[in-house]
């Protein structure tokens, strides 16, 4: 009896054997599956982001001490995206007024600093925290046509020289 037992094994040891030509098949068959999705999902990710780029325009501004820098000075009224870099060598912040006055004539409180709830101008957009030195953020907003200025409004940045005029037409 003991010795009879290998027999079985053996047998499905073959079987075994025999079944690796059909799962080497399927494992080659999903294989080209998981490529041909991956490749209808690069696709698609693609066209959506071909399709993002063009309907929202992505304006690339430079923050250093102590300038902005856009690299067009009007943009198209909407939905606007704004892809922040720091620069440095300070932290900055990135806040975008609606104001008809020159970009160096906001108006002020008594340190200097741009008064964000004058009602001379509306602040639209307020980054909150800072862009670290040599970090990126990417902001969205919403802007109707009209006359802008993006500030960095931390204590001495505007009167340094961060501010620049943003026509949306
Ligand atoms: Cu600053």
């Amino acid at each position: 009896m003991l010795e009879e037992a290998p027999a079985p094994s053996a047998t499905s040891g073959a079987q075994e054997a025999r079944r690796a030509g059909p799962a080497t098949a399927t494992v080659v068959l999903s294989v080209i599956a998981v490529i041909a999705s991956l490749v209808a999902i690069g696709i698609s990710i693609r066209a959506r982001s071909a399709s993002a780029t063009s309907a929202v325009p992505n304006l690339g501004v430079i923050e250093k001490d102590f300038s902005i820098l856009a690299p067009v000075a009007t943009v198209k009224g909407g939905l606007v995206d704004f892809t922040v870099s720091n620069a440095g060598p300070s932290g900055h912040e990135f806040l975008v007024f609606r104001a008809s006055q020159a970009p160096d004539a906001l108006p002020t409180g008594t340190d200097g600093r741009v008064d964000e709830s004058s009602d001379q101008i509306t602040k639209v957009f307020d980054s909150g925290a800072n862009i670290d030195p040599n970090g990126s953020k990417v902001f969205h907003a919403a802007l109707t046509p009209g006359a802008y200025v993006l500030v960095c409004n931390l204590p001495g940045h505007y009167k340094a020289g961060m501010h620049l005029a943003l026509s949306v037409k």
